[in-house]
C-alpha cells in the first residue's frame, strides 16, 4: 500500500487544479465539461508530475471492474480508463463483467485477495452490493464508484461516486419532447426502449423523462421494454413494438445503440426515422451523432464517457488522504440534429 505522506504538496495542488478543470464547465468539446484535461494542459502536467513523485517501485495498483462491452459509450469509457491509468503510471487490473453482477462480485473479491490499493467499478445494477463492499471496507481497501450508482444506505462503503446525473438526462429528453408537442391536440404515442433492467441509468432516465412529460396529458408512453443497452436488442424490441402498435409517434431510447438498432427496424418496416417516428436518445457517441446529423435521431442528450482522468485523480486523492466530495457530477449538454452536425467534427468519441 502507498503511504499517505509520500505524495507531497504537489499532489494536493494537482488535485485542486484537476478538480477545478473537471468541474469548471469547459465548453469547447460540444458543450460538455472536459473531465479529460488535454495532455498539454497545466492541470494534466501537474497531475503527471504528482504521479511521477510516487516511488517508482511502489506503483499504485487499481482494480477496475467494468460492466461489459455493450455499447459505443462503454467502449469509449473503457478506453478512457485504460489510457488514463497508463498516463497516471498506475498498474490497472481490468476485468470485464459481461453485464453480470455475479462476475463483478467475483472480480471485486479477487481484487481484495490481491490486496490492490484501490478498487473502482461501474455497478451493472443498483442493488445487492452491501456485502462485498463491506468486505472491501474490512480489508481496508477504498472503493470508488464510476458511471453508475449503488443504492446502499451506508455511503461510507465507498469514497465517491463519479458520473452523470441520469435523472437530469431523462428530464432533458422529456423537456425537449414536451416543447415539441406543447400544442398537440391528439395523443402522442411514445414507445420507450429501456436500458439494462435494474441499472441506475435505466431507472433514472425513465424517472426523469416521466416526471417532465406527465405535465402534458397528450404525451402517452404506450409501450416500454428493456433493450439491454445493445443494438441487437434495440432492433428486436422495436420490431415487436412496430408489430404490436399501429400508431407510434415517438421513440425514446435510453442510449444511442438501442436507437441505432431501432432505426434499422423502422427502416425495414418502410418508415422514415426522424420523420415518421421522432427519435430521442441518450449518450451522443459518434454513431449516434452521425445519425442525428442525418436527421434520423431528432434529439440526443449527452452522457460523457470520458471518466478516466477524474477517476485517476480521485484515486490519488483517496490514497493521499485528501478530502473529496461524495458525489462528482459530470457536466453535459444535448444536441438537436443541426447542433449535432456542427459538433460532429470535433467529437472525441
Ligand atoms: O448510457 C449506455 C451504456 O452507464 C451511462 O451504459 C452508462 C450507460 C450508457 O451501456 O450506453
Amino acid at each position: 500500500m502507498i503511504g499517505k505522506k509520500k505524495w507531497g504538496v504537489s499532489l494536493v495542488l494537482a488535485s485542486l487544479m484537476l478538480f477545478a478543470a473537471a468541474c469548471g464547465g469547459n465548453k469547447d468539446n460540444g458543450g460538455s465539461a472536459s473531465p479529460s484535461a488535454a495532455p498539454s494542459s497545466p492541470a494534466a502536467q501537474a497531475s503527471e508530475s504528482a504521479a511521477a513523485s510516487a516511488p517508482a517501485d511502489k506503483k499504485v495498483v487499481l482494480g477496475f471492474s467494468q460492466v461489459g462491452a455493450e455499447s459505443g459509450w462503454r467502449t469509449a469509457n473503457t478506453n478512457s480508463i485504460k489510457e488514463s491509468a497508463g498516463e497516471a503510471g498506475f498498474e490497472l487490473k481490468f476485468s470485464d463483467a459481461q453485464q453480470k453482477q455475479e462476475n463483478q462480485i467475483k472480480a471485486i473479491r479477487t481484487f481484495i485477495q490481491q490486496k490492490v490499493d484501490v478498487i473502482a467499478f461501474s455497478p451493472v445494477v443498483e442493488s445487492g452490493w452491501d456485502t462485498v463492499l463491506k468486505e472491501a471496507q474490512d480489508a481496508g481497501i477504498p472503493v470508488i464508484l464510476t458511471d453508475r450508482a449503488v443504492d446502499s444506505k451506508d455511503t461510507s462503503l465507498y469514497k465517491t461516486f463519479i458520473g452523470s446525473d441520469f435523472v437530469e438526462e431523462g428530464r432533458k429528453a422529456g423537456q425537449w419532447l414536451a416543447d415539441q408537442y406543447k400544442d398537440a391536440q391528439e395523443d402522442v404515442n411514445i414507445v420507450e426502449l429501456q436500458g439494462t433492467t435494474g441499472s441506475a441509468p435505466a431507472n433514472d432516465r425513465k424517472a426523469g423523462f416521466e416526471e417532465v412529460i406527465k405535465s402534458n396529458g397528450k404525451l402517452k408512453i404506450i409501450a416500454s421494454q428493456t433493450g439491454d443497452f445493445t443494438r441487437a436488442k434495440g432492433k428486436e424490441v422495436m420490431q415487436a413494438f412496430l408489430k404490436a402498435h399501429k400508431k407510434i409517434d415517438v421513440l425514446y431510447a435510453h442510449n444511442d445503440d438501442m436507437a441505432l438498432g431501432a432505426i434499422q427496424a423502422i427502416e425495414a418496416a418502410g418508415l422514415v426515422p426522424g420523420k415518421d417516428i421522432v427519435i430521442i436518445s441518450v449518450d451522443a457517441v459518434k454513431d449516434g451523432m452521425v445519425a442525428a446529423s442525418e436527421g434520423k435521431i431528432n434529439y440526443i442528450v449527452e452522457c460523457n464517457p470520458l471518466l478516466g482522468p477524474q477517476l485517476m485523480q480521485a484515486v490519488r486523492d483517496v490514497l493521499a488522504g485528501t478530502e473529496i466530495p461524495q458525489r462528482i457530477v459530470t457536466e453535459e449538454t444535448a444536441f438537436t440534429s443541426e447542433q449535432a452536425k456542427a459538433a460532429l467534427p470535433d467529437r472525441k468519441y
